[in-house]
């Protein structure tokens, strides 16, 4: 019998609480599939809106070449966000003791302007959007040394351990947001670059795919909702003591001290 995905829920949550990874699921039972892994995040997602927590939006992930090809995983995925993974930069030193291996990494944020609930064009996903920014995005895989497959890291919320919100444009300043370019710096060495086109082409195609899996569960994000487009880069590791300048053109930068 394949996993109970509450069973694998309580087993993830178990790994984040006491800062103990674990083993890719998959590794034991390799059917696991997609409906599976999005039952078992239903489950983590219900216990912590019963701890309190409210759900603000929705990110995807995997959807540049740099991410697929680094975690070995070519399809992309979509976890939530909720209140309590909201950061303010100078908050994330403090925070490190909480996550187990934490990295940092750059994306393009869409705040809704209007509900999102059912499929959308990339003509309507751009209209959908109020304000865009860039974020850093701290993911922390529960699982050792991030090794997972699809199954595994949908469950596992898609590694969403913490968001860092940069300031927002309107969006309709920037109706094409494919020639911008990103650059990741730790200790003002650049490590990274790419442009918006990483995000499948484009940032606003992350939207449209989002749309389809919201449509397909019967849930709409509200005006107002958070959205991260996924990384355009590989992350970097966050280490104490390390300083990260993260920056995306005409939408500024986030600055973070670890
Ligand atoms: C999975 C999360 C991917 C992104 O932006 O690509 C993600 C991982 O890399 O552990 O958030
Ligand atoms: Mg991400």
């Amino acid at each position: 019998m394949t996993l109970d995905p509450a069973a694998a829920a309580a087993t993830l949550a178990q790994a984040r609480a006491t800062r103990t990874p674990i083993r890719a699921f998959t590794a034991t039972d390799p059917v696991l599939d997609a409906a599976w892994a999005y039952a078992t995040q239903d489950h983590d997602r219900a216990a912590r809106t019963a701890a309190g927590e409210v759900t603000i939006g929705a990110k995807l992930g995997l959807t540049s070449p740099a991410k697929q090809a680094r975690m070995g995983v070519a399809e992309p995925v979509i976890g939530f966000l909720t209140d309590a993974m909201r950061l303010e930069p100078g908050a994330v030193a403090a925070a490190l003791p909480r996550w187990i291996q934490p990295r940092i990494e750059p994306e393009i944020a869409f705040v809704l302007g209007r509900p999102v609930g059912s499929r959308i064009t990339p003509a309507a996903a751009r209209d959908a959007v109020a304000g865009v920014g860039i974020a850093a995005e701290i993911i922390d895989s529960r699982y050792a040394d991030y090794r997972f497959r699809f199954a595994d890291v949908v469950a596992d919320n898609t590694s969403g351990a913490g968001v860092l919100l940069g300031d927002l444009r309107p969006a309709a300043d920037l109706p094409d947001l494919t020639p911008l370019r990103c650059e990741v710096s730790v200790d003002g060495e650049v490590r990274h670059e790419a442009t918006g086109a990483a995000i499948l082409g484009d940032p606003y195609a992350a939207l449209v795919r989002l749309s389809h899996h919201l449509e397909a569960r019967g849930e709409t994000l509200p005006a107002g909702a958070l959205v991260l487009a996924g990384a355009l880069t590989d992350a970097e590791p966050l280490v104490p003591g390390s300083s990260y300048r993260l920056a995306i053109e005409e939408l500024g930068t986030v600055q973070v001290d670890a």
